[in-house]
């Protein structure tokens, strides 16, 4: 007999939300500091998130504010929208900005009766929060090339595609938090109705990003759908190969939940790309799993069905085949610091922004130093998957002053910082996040240090070694595929992650369990040191522990 299997609560809640609206308009104004749960599950998709500090937790009491996280396909902004997210972050947030690992920004601390304000000055700027998170497709990264070349403008034309037809179409948003103002929905306006998605948008989160051949910086096999555009040696677009079905998220507790990198599905020309992307976001919006929301990602979908049956069965749907996935360049991971030129003979900085906080403390002041260059240069921005920030279009004659303004602001070119430092990655966990276990960014910049001073002792200092750390296992700063990660797992103890690869195409292997915080560097130390012994010419630290294989623990206490 069939069994039948009972939806996800999630599922009822968006089937009778009338497009997401469900009761945030009267709880907007009940006068309490916060929403009912069902109505926070909603909020999700208007891109905010209802959170309370909790360094300040007494008991049941808790101090609300909400995190509101902006759509804003591969970061790309211009200097007066840079100034009014600098505005916003002062006079309705916490007077920090926060650059995510997908190219977008983060308000943390902005209290329920800032938050109508907040969204339409964001909506007044011609971007949208609606989106950024909840069960439809999220922010569509790419690699941040500021137009070293042409290419950047073409993928950029069709993230920004993908980005707005797939942008929940509800007015929901209008209705809720504007108050009758226009809604900003996309660059251009599509359908009116939930003509895609439908009541219940998709089973789960979906992401998808757009690489350049040869630049990991996005992650690509972790995306949902990890796109590379392909070009011929003069630079004109030959088409895109995709890759599908990877994502991060897991439970410590629960094994059937685990991180997958995406499979090679196979390779399209620009014509077909819009349709063959909707067309994959279809097939898991009706086949990805509704009744249980720890499996309801794309990965497991396809890890279930397996890569030939998902392309039967987007074939049949598209009434075509893909062609076979092309042969790409090796990948790396790019983070695109410093100085260089753009095809145009402007010149672009990418700067350092430590775990993505632009804030002032002591003599660090790189809240009001960027304030001040967008004032007074105006630069194009870009936000980066690795969580800096680059400045674009700056003529010649500028770059002094530019240095100048980060000189007297006390932000450091990037190349003062060593590579362990550049290439470290953590996620916000506390006091933030209410699925944290352990800290993570307030102590990353202690551990990364610690790890630095090692690897400048065992002279590893030119090598790219990248340490990632995340405050639960869900993996948001992307640990899985660092060289080595921290992953929260209890009270101030981590799993510790190894070798995974910045090409983007391996996984790294968990190594230890509950390690203290005290300990995870000297967990990690020995690997290094025998990495620097024994690894050959030009392999990576993630290369050589994945051809030896990793030390087994010398006894089981070692193991916990
Ligand atoms: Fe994430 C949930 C922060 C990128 C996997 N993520 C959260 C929440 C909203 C916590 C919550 O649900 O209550 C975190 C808010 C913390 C705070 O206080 O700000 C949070 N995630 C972040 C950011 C800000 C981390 C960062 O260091 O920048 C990133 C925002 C991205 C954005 O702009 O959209 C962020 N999250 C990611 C990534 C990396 C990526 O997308 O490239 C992943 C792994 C890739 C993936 O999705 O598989 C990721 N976040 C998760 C998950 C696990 C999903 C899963 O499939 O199991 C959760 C929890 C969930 O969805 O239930 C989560
Ligand atoms: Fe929160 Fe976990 Fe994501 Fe860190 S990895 S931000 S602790 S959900």
């Amino acid at each position: 007999m069939h069994k039948k299997v009972k939806p996800a609560k999630e599922e009822l809640l968006k089937a009778a939300s009338n497009d997401l609206r469900g009761s945030l308009v009267e709880e907007l104004t009940n006068g309490t500091p916060s929403f009912t749960k069902d109505s926070y599950q909603l909020l999700k998709f208007h891109g905010l998130y209802q959170q309370d500090d909790r360094d300040k937790r007494q008991g049941k009491n808790k101090e609300y504010s909400f995190m509101i996280r902006c759509r804003i396909p591969g970061g790309k902004i211009n200097a007066e929208q840079y100034l009014a997210h600098d505005r916003l972050a002062d006079t309705h947030a916490n007077g920090k900005l926060r650059i995510t690992t997908r190219q977008t920004f983060q308000f943390h601390g902005v209290i329920k009766e800032n938050i109508s304000e907040t969204l339409s000055q964001i909506n007044d700027l011609m971007l949208t929060t609606m989106g950024a998170c909840g069960d439809v497709v999220r922010n569509v990264m790419y690699s941040p090339i500021p137009d070293i070349s042409s290419k950047q403008e073409i993928i950029r034309k069709y993230a920004n595609e993908i980005s707005d037809k797939l942008l929940p179409q509800t007015k929901a948003f209008h209705d809720v938090w504007l108050d009758g103002e226009k809604v900003y929905s996309g660059e251009k306006e599509y359908a009116s109705v939930e003509n895609f998605y439908g009541p219940t948008y998709l089973p789960r989160k979906f992401k998808i990003g757009i690489a350049e051949a040869g630049d990991n910086s996005i992650d690509l096999y972790t995306q949902d759908i990890g796109i590379v555009a392909l070009f011929d040696d003069s630079n004109q677009l030959e088409g895109f190969n995709l890759i599908a079905g990877g994502g991060l998220g897991m439970n410590h507790k629960k094994s059937d939940t685990f991180p997958r990198l995406g499979d090679h599905l196979g390779f399209v020309t620009e014509d077909k790309l819009y349709q063959t992307v909707e067309t994959i976001v279809a097939i898991q919006r009706d086949n990805g799993d509704r009744t249980n929301r720890k499996q309801a990602r794309m990965k497991y979908l396809i890890d279930n069905w397996g890569i030939e049956k998902f392309r039967d069965e987007l074939e049949e749907r598209l009434g075509f085949k893909l062609e076979p996935f092309r042969d790409m360049p090796e990948f790396e991971l790019k983070l695109y610091h410093g100085w260089h030129r753009q095809q145009d003979g402007r010149w672009f900085i990418g700067l350092f922004i430590e775990n993505g906080r632009i804030k002032n403390e002591g003599e660090l002041r790189i809240k009001d130093g960027l304030k001040e260059i967008a004032t007074t240069i105006k630069p194009g921005i870009q936000l980066t998957p690795h969580q800096d920030i680059i400045l674009t279009d700056i003529k010649e004659e500028d770059r002094e002053a530019v240095e100048n303004i980060l000189k007297e602001n006390g932000i450091p070119l990037p190349d003062t910082y060593s590579n362990a430092v550049r290439f470290a990655m953590a996620c916000p966990a506390m006091p933030t996040c209410g699925l944290a276990i352990t800290e993570s960014e307030r102590v990353m910049p202690q551990i990364i240090r610690e790890i630095e001073h090692e690897i400048a002792k065992i002279g590893l200092q030119d090598k790219t070694i990248t340490v990632r750390m995340t405050g639960c296992p869900n993996g948001c700063a992307r640990p899985y595929v660092a060289d080595i990660a921290f992953v929260g797992q209890s009270l101030e103890k981590y799993s510790v992650y190894v070798a995974g690869a910045s090409s983007g195409d391996h996984l790294s292997t968990r190594y230890r369990d509950l390690v203290p915080f005290s300990e995870l560097t000297n967990t990690v130390r020995p690997l290094l040191e025998q990495y620097k012994n024994e690894h050959t010419n030009g392999e990576t630290f993630g290369d050589f522990w994945r051809r030896t294989g990793l030390p087994q623990p010398a006894t089981q206490a070692d193991a916990k």
